[in-house]
This record gives C-alpha cells, structure tokens and sequence, in this order.
C-alpha cells in the first residue's frame, strides 16, 4: 500500500469515532483531508465542525459540513487530527502544516484526542521531525537564540524565500536536531520563553487514541 493508501485507511476507521449528533473538532494536513472527505459521506450525522485551520474550514465548507466558530462551542468529545510523530505514549510532534496553534487550542476543548497518521510516524523518541514553534514575528529572533541554547538549530521557515505567516500573522521556527527523551518538560519550558505562541509538541495534551495505518491493517494504540 502506498502511504496515501495507508493514510485513507486511517481516515476510514476514525469515523467510528465520530458521536452521532454532535460537534466534532478537526484537524489539519493530508491525512486529516481524507478524513474530512470521510465525514462528508456522514455529515448528516453530525452538528457540524470547528475547524483547526482556514485550509481544514475550506474543505469542510466544500462537503457542506458546517463549520463552527469555537467562541461558539463550550465542549466536544473528540479532536480528530494527524501528527508528524507519535510515540506509543501518544507524545506527538505536529505542526509541519504551520498549524500547531490553532491545532492545540481545539484539541484543548475536546476531551479527547484521536490521532490518524500512517505507520511510519510512530516513534520510540521525538525529534527527527523537525519541532515546530510558533513565535511572534518581533521575538524571533530573540527566541531563536533561546531555542539554539537547547543544543538545537533553530530554522526560520520560509515560503517563496520569505519567512512564511501563519493564519494567526506569526513566524515558525522548526528545531533541527533535538533528541526529545521528556516532551512533557520540554513543552513546558519552551511554552515559559517570552514571544513563544505555541510548541509542537502535543505530550501535557497527547493522543487518547492512535489509529495508525500499516500493511497489516489499521492499528489502535490508547
Ligand atoms: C497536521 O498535519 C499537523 O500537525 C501535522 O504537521 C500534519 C501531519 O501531516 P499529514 O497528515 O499530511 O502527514 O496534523
């Protein structure tokens, strides 16, 4: 199978996760596309949707599945969304589709996170992937060389050579070379330098759920 292949498996079983008559929330990047064009077979299933980027909010709206401001939704049961890396723990790196802000804070409402990626995200230590950390254009360079003080390269990411925006106008720096052996402690002490949005790594909050695609089938780790 192809990892397309193994990503559209994926997306196929975490409909199973979606409750009847309710709001869900939903992530970003390819896996989470074949997910959306899922939903869009059952969408009179549920309420509607909040969105973790303006890309996922575009397809969504293109299935006709409503979409949801989230100052608009007190609580749902399920985040649903792919990862650049996971471990059997349910640490993940995410935030290689510049996404990981708006990604957190829905998951944050949701009670539970199910994660969706091919086989080949999962990981025994975080950190081949470059970390992603969302910063405030005016600190970037500022947090930067806090970041390298970790024993890492801190890499401006750009788009047609110039530092690429996010939906929220911010800068992502990716960390070249970190080996994460505490992702929890590592969260929090990049979430504490000032002009430092958001960090990729998702380890306080991690995956509930797993559904991973592989040669032998769809595997659930929780
Ligand atoms: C989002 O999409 C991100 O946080 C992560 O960066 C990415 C995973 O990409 P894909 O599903 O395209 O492999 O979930």
């Amino acid at each position: 199978m192809t990892q397309d292949e193994l990503k559209q498996a994926v997306a196929r079983a975490a409909i199973e996760y979606v409750p009847e008559g309710e709001i869900i929330g939903v992530g970003t990047g390819s896996t989470a596309n074949y997910f959306i064009d899922e939903l869009g077979k059952i969408k009179d299933r549920i309420k509607g949707a909040v969105a973790s980027s303006e890309a996922t909010a575009a397809r969504l709206a293109s299935h006709g599945i409503p979409v949801l401001d989230l100052n608009d939704v007190e609580g749902m049961s399920v985040y649903i969304d792919g990862a650049d890396e996971i471990t059997p723990q349910g640490a993940m790196i995410k935030g290689g589709g510049a996404a990981l802000t708006r990604e957190k804070i829905v998951a944050s409402v949701a009670k539970r996170f199910i994660c969706i990626a091919d086989g080949s995200k999962l990981v025994d230590v975080l950190g081949k992937f470059p970390l992603p950390v969302e910063v405030i254009p005016m600190a970037q360079a500022a947090v930067a060389r806090r970041l390298a003080a970790l024993g890492c390269e801190a890499r401006l990411r750009l788009k047609d050579g110039k530092p690429l925006l996010t939906d929220n106008g911010c800068m992502i720096l990716d960390l070249v070379g970190l080996r994460i052996e505490k992702p929890a402690e590592l969260e929090k002490q990049i979430n504490d330098i000032p002009g430092v949005v958001t960090v990729g790594l998702f380890a306080i909050g991690g995956a509930n759920v797993a559904l991973l695609g592989t040669e032998e089938g769809v595997k659930t780790l929780t």
